[in-house]
């Protein structure tokens, strides 16, 4: 952390901003926290296992276990879930409220609703015909927002209150919905009713799992298919293009999906 800190104080661009990130670092440790051996963070200065940048940890951090120590980087990680649970209680968050939940919407729908700025009370989108995808009615929670990427078809969700307090912890609506996503599911609940469509490539999720599963029985490994393209992938499409005497370019497509599948 003193290393990232300072260079990145000395290296300019945002330097008063890292300036005082290295003096609250060092200020943590004269406090007693950590050492330096175990303050680990990232180059930009996040720290610990949920992150946070040294002022923030000033500000937010708490030692929930009572040994002394705020220390957000061990192996037990209750201080760190705490000061987690601490920031997001300072920033609003609603106890016993969702952040949001997945929702159909009715056909017809217009995409220009959504957005998240573009609240309006719960029963004017029920009113709507905006619909929990599980059953059931929507929560009376105030103003809300839809947040529906992949156009009426595809997923879609309505965001509450506590929504925008995760959006604190860094303000991408993706990051919001799988930082909430993954605690639903982690209590226990269902998985999305719909899919996505395709993506840039012109494959969906699944057609680019299959597309993997397919270079795999070619003998091209990928690994386990996930539907994720990263390098391995591309690094095996390239191999079978070349392989097939095509333009080796690395990317997936609906004609790779084709020539795999003949
Ligand atoms: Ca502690």
């Amino acid at each position: 952390m003193i290393s990232a800190t300072s260079t990145l104080a000395w290296e300019g661009r945002r330097g008063r901003f890292f300036e005082a990130q290295l003096m609250a670092a060092l200020r943590i440790l004269q406090a007693g926290d950590t050492t330096t051996d175990r303050m680990r963070g990232s180059w930009a200065g996040a720290m610990g296992h949920t992150q946070f940048m040294p002022t923030v940890f000033e500000e937010y951090a708490v030692d929930f276990m009572g040994d002394g120590r705020r220390d957000i980087w061990g192996d037990d990680p209750s201080d760190a879930l705490a000061s987690t649970g601490e920031y997001l209680r300072r920033h609003r968050w609603r106890s016993g409220e969702p952040w949001g939940m997945e929702v159909h919407l009715p056909a017809g729908f217009e995409t220009a609703r959504t957005g998240r700025d573009n609240r309006r009370p719960v029963a004017a989108w029920a009113a709507a015909g905006v619909r929990p995808a599980h059953g059931g009615t929507l929560p009376d929670l105030g103003q809300a927002a839809i947040h529906a990427p992949g156009g009426a078809d595809g997923p879609a969700w309505i965001l509450f209150h506590n929504f925008n307090v995760i959006l604190r912890y860094n303000p991408s609506v993706n990051y919001g919905i799988g930082v909430g996503y993954m605690a639903n599911r982690l209590a226990g609940g269902s998985g999305l009713t719909r899919q996505f469509g395709p993506d840039d490539t012109g494959l969906t999720q699944a057609e680019r799992r299959a597309l993997q599963a397919l270079l795999n029985q070619a003998a091209y490994d990928v690994g386990t298919p996930d539907g994720v393209v990263g390098s391995r992938t591309e690094a095996a499409i390239r191999a079978y293009q070349a392989a097939r005497g095509l333009r080796v370019d690395g990317r997936p497509s609906p004609a790779l999906l084709a020539a795999l599948r003949r």
